[in-house]
Formats: structure tokens, C-alpha cells, sequence
């Protein structure tokens, strides 16, 4: 009997792939489908999968075509299974020529032709064409441009910018450069707010107003007042509103706040977040300080996540140390809040005019978790025990700094079949913490030395 095997995703099954299977069976008698699990097409760049491992496996299961299914789960899976099952013909689709010539060594590798003018790239791109217009000044617009290229079905079809200030890498692609923020509204089915704080509730609320879905940078609004209507805005019109905060879509970081919630660490009793970077901010000059973000409302959404993550919203008491200009604008170059849980406590330092360790640490009864600075940007944390033999540490892959996937999470949740990885409720209580901040509620003032 001659065993076959061929593997791939198989999303959105389609015409192609089952022309690939039909050949790959009559290379032989027995024919196996090694289907490609989700964390491993994710290492190997694919994060625009649609549809789910147990769908994939059922599309292929219903072409009749495979006598077994496997899933495959690791780099250098191949040569196990090859010899596990016994295999005499490797195959794969001739995109891959070359590619899989080092399994000779183990069975026959035959490339099949693949089938023209059809492919699952295309099919999501149809699907989903989105056309996505972005409003503000920020550097992380070269970013976001950027990694927008890796996702099927959006296009970035124009900037808003008050000053124009995107630079040249950037505008080149983008076919509408305005300072009109109506125009961009009339031609995009969403925008990515990116403008400064206090322009986030007016930019956010005109674009639900005009139907568009929104994503925008953190704080959605200085206040829960503001964050209420927008929310309810978007509820009604039944259209998207989401939090942007890249660290939570990325995958160390949410495989960490999973293992940290599932009990690896005991009873958490404190987490304590340090985000900064050395900006230089020029007190005399008011016109770029009423443009620049202050360190709580850069850094603040971010240092807050984990700990509104892991220990809730329902803090009972909060207190705010800063160390602010005296100019208009009250410019803070460094804030720290501390937080009291009935069960708990917590803290952020940030600041953009104070250096520290950017490290995040979660202190639990039987261990605790520390990620290296810069934490919002890891690849890799560790938990750590009483006895350093039982420590362990997790590595995976940084795709995008989280903006990545936080692109891919925004079409589907606007397809109706995804979740905000930072939740309606967080993202009011960050609004909620911005207000007491500028309300100077338990708020102490340090001084700067003379
Ligand atoms: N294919 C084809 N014609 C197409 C599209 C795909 O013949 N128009 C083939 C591919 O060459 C592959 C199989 O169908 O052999 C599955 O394609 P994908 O789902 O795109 O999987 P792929 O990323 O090619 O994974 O370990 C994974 C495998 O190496 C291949």
C-alpha cells in the first residue's frame, strides 16, 4: 500500500485545494491531511486565518478525499510523521517547489501543480474589503501603515492630520492626504483615531455618528461621561468601537494574563507596571505642549491594562502622585498611581520625563510573573518560584508590536465574529481614571527641585 501525505490550512476550502487533494490521493492508496493548527500557522506568519482549526478539519473531512486527519502543530513535524506513519509520498502544491526538498532524505517528495487564478488570500480579501481612514499626528501612523500591509481585506485609503505631518514613507501609498476630517469620513467604512487625547471623544463621535466603525488609540475619552455616549452610540448604530491598545493583542502578553488568571502563581496580591520614554518636551513652547500626549494619557491605558485585567475595575481606593509643569497645560513628566482591592493592591509609574525599569511584575502567594522591560513589548516572559528549578519561561512570537493582530481583531469583531481584547468595561474605567486625574481627586503634586 502506498501511504501519501500532503498538509496545509485549508481556510475557506476552495476549488484549488481540493484539486490538490484529488491528485495527492491518486499518487497513491492511502492518503493523510496534516491540517495546521492555529498557534502554529500564527509562528509561521499566517494570522488572517478565517476560519477555525475544527472548521478547517470539517471542510476537509467532507471532501471524502483523506482516509486520516492530523493536525500539525510544531516546525519539523513533517519528519516525525513521515516516519511515524510509515509515508512513501510527500506532497504539496508547486508554490512550495524547493521548499521541502530536505524530506527526500525520509520519502518521496512530489510538487504538484498548483491551480491557478484561485487562492484563500483572495477569497478574504473579497470578502472583506474594508476601507479604513486614519485621523491624527502620531508616529505610530508609519506603524500602523506599516503592518495594515500583512492583513487581507483593508486598505488604508486616507490620513487626516492637522498639520500633514506623515512622513513621506508613509503617504506614499495613501491616496487621500487631508486636513478635512468630513472628506476622509465620506470615503472609508473606518477610522483609526490617533489624534491627541482631547480630541478623541469629537473625532470618535462624529465618525459613529456617520456610521463608520472606529478603533482608536486609548483613551477613548477623558471622562466616563463621554465614554458612556460613545459607547451607547455605537451600541445603537450597531457598529464597532474599540479600544486600541496594541499590548493586549500581543501574544505573550495574552498568553500571560491567561496563565496568570488560571492560577500558576497562587492568589495575586499585587501587580506593578512601569512604562516610560525620554521625550523632550519644551515648557516655554504652549504650541507643541497642547499637542503633546502627557505621560498619563501615553502611558497610562497601557501601565493600566494588566491590572484592570487581572484584578478588575472595582478598586476601592486610588491615589495619584505626579510631577507636573506649571504651565497651561500641566504637562506631567512623571505619575504614579497606586491602587487598594479589598484582596489586593497595585501600581503604575509612568512618565515621559523620568526614566525607570519599563518592567512588569505580578506578585502571587505561591510565585510571581515578571516581564523584562520593555514589558508592552515582549516576546517573553518568566514565572518564578521559591525554588529557581521550578522557574519556567515562555517565548512567542512579536508580531507587529500586538498591531498587528489588534487589525486583524478589528475586521472580525466588524464581521461579528470576534471580541475586543480590551473590553467596553476597561476602557471606560481608563476613561474613568483619566477624569479623576484631572480632577486632582487624592492627588498630590511634587515638587521640582530648584
Ligand atoms: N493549493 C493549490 N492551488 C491553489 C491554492 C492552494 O494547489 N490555488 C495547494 C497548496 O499548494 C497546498 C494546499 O493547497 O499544497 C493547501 O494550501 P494552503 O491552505 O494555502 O496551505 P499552505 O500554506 O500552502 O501549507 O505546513 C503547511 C504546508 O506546508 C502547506
Amino acid at each position: 500500500m502506498t501511504k501519501v501525505i500532503t498538509y496545509g490550512t485549508y481556510d475557506l476550502l476552495h476549488y484549488g485545494h481540493i484539486k490538490l487533494l484529488e491528485r495527492a490521493k491518486a499518487l497513491g492508496d492511502y492518503l493523510i491531511v496534516g491540517v495546521t493548527a492555529d498557534d502554529f500557522d500564527r509562528t509561521r506568519g499566517k494570522i488572517n486565518v478565517q476560519q477555525t482549526l475544527m472548521e478547517r478539519i470539517e471542510a476537509v473531512r467532507q471532501t471524502g478525499l483523506a482516509d486520516e486527519i492530523i493536525v500539525e502543530e510544531y516546525e519539523g513535524q513533517k519528519i516525525d510523521d513521515i516516519k511515524k506513519y510509515g509515508i512513501d509520498i510527500f506532497t504539496v502544491g508547486s508554490d512550495w517547489i524547493g521548499k521541502f526538498d530536505y524530506l527526500n532524505e525520509f520519502c518521496k517528495v512530489t510538487y504538484l501543480d498548483r491551480t491557478q487564478g484561485i487562492s484563500s488570500s483572495e477569497i478574504r480579501t473579497q470578502k472583506n474589503a474594508l476601507r479604513i481612514g486614519i485621523v491624527g499626528e502620531s508616529s505610530i501612523i508609519d506603524k500602523f501603515v506599516n503592518e495594515s500591509q500583512y492583513v487581507n481585506g483593508i486598505s488604508i485609503i486616507g490620513i487626516c492630520s492637522e498639520n500633514k505631518q506623515c512622513s513621506p514613507q508613509t503617504s506614499k501609498n495613501i491616496s487621500l492626504l487631508t486636513d478635512d476630517y468630513n472628506l476622509l469620513l465620506d470615503y472609508v467604512d473606518a477610522v483609526y483615531v490617533v489624534s491627541h487625547p482631547s480630541k478623541h471623544y469629537s473625532h470618535v463621535k462624529k465618525a459613529l455618528e456617520a456610521g463608520k466603525h472606529v478603533l482608536c488609540e486609548s483613551p477613548v475619552a477623558m471622562s466616563t461621561k463621554e465614554s458612556d455616549e460613545l459607547y451607547h452610540i455605537a451600541k445603537s448604530k450597531g457598529i464597532a468601537l474599540v479600544d486600541a491598545i496594541k499590548t493586549a493583542y500581543s501574544t505573550a502578553y495574552s498568553r500571560m494574563i491567561l496563565l496568570a488568571k488560571s492560577g500558576k502563581i497562587g492568589d495575586i496580591v499585587s501587580v506593578d507596571s512601569v512604562c516610560t520614554s525620554l521625550r523632550n518636551v519644551d515648557y516655554n513652547d504652549t504650541e507643541s505642549l497642547e499637542k503633546t500626549w502627557s505621560s498619563i494619557t501615553a502611558w497610562g491605558p497601557t501601565a493600566l491594562l494588566p491590572i484592570f485585567q487581572l484584578l478588575d475595575v472595582k478598586y476601592s481606593d486610588i491615589r495619584f502622585v505626579s510631577r507636573i509643569g506649571n504651565d497651561k497645560y500641566a504637562y506631567d513628566e512623571f505619575t504614579k498611581i497606586t491602587f487598594e482591592y479589598p484582596n489586593a493592591v497595585a501600581s503604575i509609574k509612568v512618565g515621559q520625563g523620568v526614566k525607570s525599569e519599563g518592567e512588569l511584575i505580578i506578585s502571587g502567594t505561591n510565585g510571581y510573573i515578571y516581564v523584562p522591560a520593555p514589558w508592552w513589548k515582549t516576546d517573553y516572559f518568566e514565572i518564578r518560584y521559591e525554588n529557581p528549578s521550578d522557574n519556567k519561561r515562555y517565548f512567542f512570537q512579536l508580531d507587529g508590536e500586538g498591531i498587528r493582530n489588534e487589525i486583524v481583531s478589528f475586521l472580525r469583531i466588524i464581521e461579528n465574529h470576534g471580541y475586543s481584547y480590551v473590553s467596553e468595561k476597561l476602557s471606560r474605567s481608563i476613561s474613568f481614571v483619566m477624569e479623576s486625574y484631572l480632577n486632582r481627586n487624592n492627588f498630590v503634586k511634587l515638587h521640582q527641585a530648584t
